[in-house]
């Protein structure tokens, strides 16, 4: 084969690869309130996360619930380092994180292993 033609194959593949990481369009959500003004979001957990990227409005206090589909390791830990989180998500079951964010601005997390990402965006 021409090696142009296997060039052109491998660059191709690596950017259908950062495409796939770094610009694919990821799942968003804005939280919806609960009656009492807390800003309420499920997360589904299942090789990864979805939404995978939450918005919140600073100020007002948030209830994430981790809602966890699968039992494979990977999940198992949840990790949001800004707001010093370290949570073990039982499978199958929910788990929820509560904090008042007080800074615009956006922080992520993810699990145990630092493979499954996702990101926290406070607004206002
Ligand atoms: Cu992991």
């Amino acid at each position: 084969m021409d090696p142009w033609i296997i060039a052109a194959t491998s660059a191709a593949a690596i950017a259908a690869v950062n495409w796939y990481f770094f610009l694919a369009p990821k799942s968003s959500a804005t939280a919806h309130d609960a009656p009492d003004g807390t800003q309420l979001v499920t997360i589904a957990v299942e090789g990864g996360y979805a939404p995978s990227e939450i918005r919140v409005r600073r100020g007002a206090p948030v209830r994430l619930v981790f809602d966890r589909k699968e039992k494979s390791p990977c999940s198992e830990e949840l990790v949001i380092g800004a707001l010093g989180v370290r949570r073990f998500l039982k499978p199958f079951e929910k788990t929820a994180v509560e904090f008042t964010p007080l800074e615009s601005g956006s922080f992520d997390f993810t699990c145990g292993m630092n493979m499954l990402r996702g990101r926290i965006v406070v607004e206002g």
